[in-house]
């Protein structure tokens, strides 16, 4: 067993799911930021959020596919892996319907929970769910009772005890009444939900307000504005939520950012006038954690002469970086 002192300090997997938890039960209001891959999710972490969303939606937007459970759930669960690697906060993973029935609930939770996943949002649609904002009316809402089965075999299933489960209720997307949706969020909680993610597509907060005002629960509650993003923070804090997602601005930011890029090399046959405007080698370098290899070069290779011809470009631009 090594002894060095030099390893990157790690975030226990207990660490995380004690820290999702406390977000989620904080006096004030907390955000995630949105992320889906392991790039994104080291920016979002780098500019001080908190906490990661596993967005379902961004992580099948960067594969090119759907957001209707075209991508298997092995396959955003090892994207998700793949965040808290390069990560040391905690991350609630998008878990849309869990893939199935309580049963496939049961293993996504243990899946999630080896990967260092904090916690699991679970949505009360039907699989294969659909987009929230993708034709809503044709969207088919689990019974209360079913959705409820998946919540308590979720709760039954985790084996840390912090191990957050935020039962999403899609009530308003299908034209639900405030009634009905807190009839169900109610329900959710009963079942053990250790948060409410209560989802709206109404161009105002109204809904989710309306919610949070009639809403007596001793159980946070968690909303995502997509829709309604240029109500102030305030309102939400006023309102008493606990956590705000901003879902998948860090996917739509790079389509943007891809496309022009694309556009104009495609456009100049040069890269020459968008050098400047693309981040350097050198910052993808850190992001990536070359100081780290640069450091254990040092310290694990028996010479400087024996770095290979392959590593020596590394050194160069890390070092123009200076
Ligand atoms: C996601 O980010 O995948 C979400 C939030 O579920 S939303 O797309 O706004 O429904
Ligand atoms: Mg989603």
């Amino acid at each position: 067993m090594s002894t060095s002192n030099h390893s990157r300090p790690s975030t226990s997997n207990t660490s995380r799911t004690k820290a999702l938890r406390d977000l989620l039960q904080s006096d004030t209001v907390e955000f995630l930021m949105g992320a889906h891959d392991g790039l994104s999710a080291k920016i979002v972490e780098g500019e001080g959020f908190r906490g990661i969303w596993g967005s379902g939606f961004s992580i099948a937007a960067a594969m090119g596919v759907r957001d209707c459970n075209e991508a298997s759930w092995t396959q955003v669960v090892e994207t998700c892996e793949q965040m808290c690697d390069a990560t040391r906060v905690p991350i609630l993973l998008d878990g849309d319907t869990g893939y199935g029935n309580f049963n496939n609930v049961m293993r996504l939770v243990r899946k999630c929970e080896q990967r260092g996943i904090a916690g699991i949002c679970l949505e009360d649609k039907l699989f294969p769910k659909t987009n929230s904002f993708i034709n809503g009316t044709t969207q088919l809402l689990a019974s209360k009772e079913e959705f409820c089965g998946k919540i308590r075999a979720a709760k039954d299933t985790q084996t840390d005890e912090c191990f957050s489960v935020v039962a999403r209720t899609e009530g308003f997307i299908v034209g639900q009444p405030l009634s009905d949706v807190l009839a169900r969020a109610d329900a959710y909680y009963e079942a053990g939900a250790d948060a409410i993610l209560v989802h709206s597509k109404s161009r105002t907060s109204d809904e989710v307000v309306a919610f949070a005002q009639a809403w007596d629960r001793p159980c946070p509650l968690v909303i995502v504005p997509t829709t309604y993003g240029s109500t102030p923070s305030a309102v939400f804090e006023d309102a008493g939520i606990s956590v705000v997602i901003w879902a998948n601005h860090t996917l739509r930011a790079s389509v943007n950012a891809m496309r022009e890029v694309s556009r104009r090399i495609y456009q100049d046959h040069s890269i020459a006038d968008i050098e400047q405007e693309v981040a350097p080698l050198a910052d993808v370098f850190q992001l990536q954690g070359v100081d780290e290899l640069l450091d254990a070069e040092i310290r694990y290779l028996p010479t400087v002469s024996t770095i290979s011809q392959k590593q020596a470009p590394l050194k160069e631009f890390a070092s123009h970086n200076d």
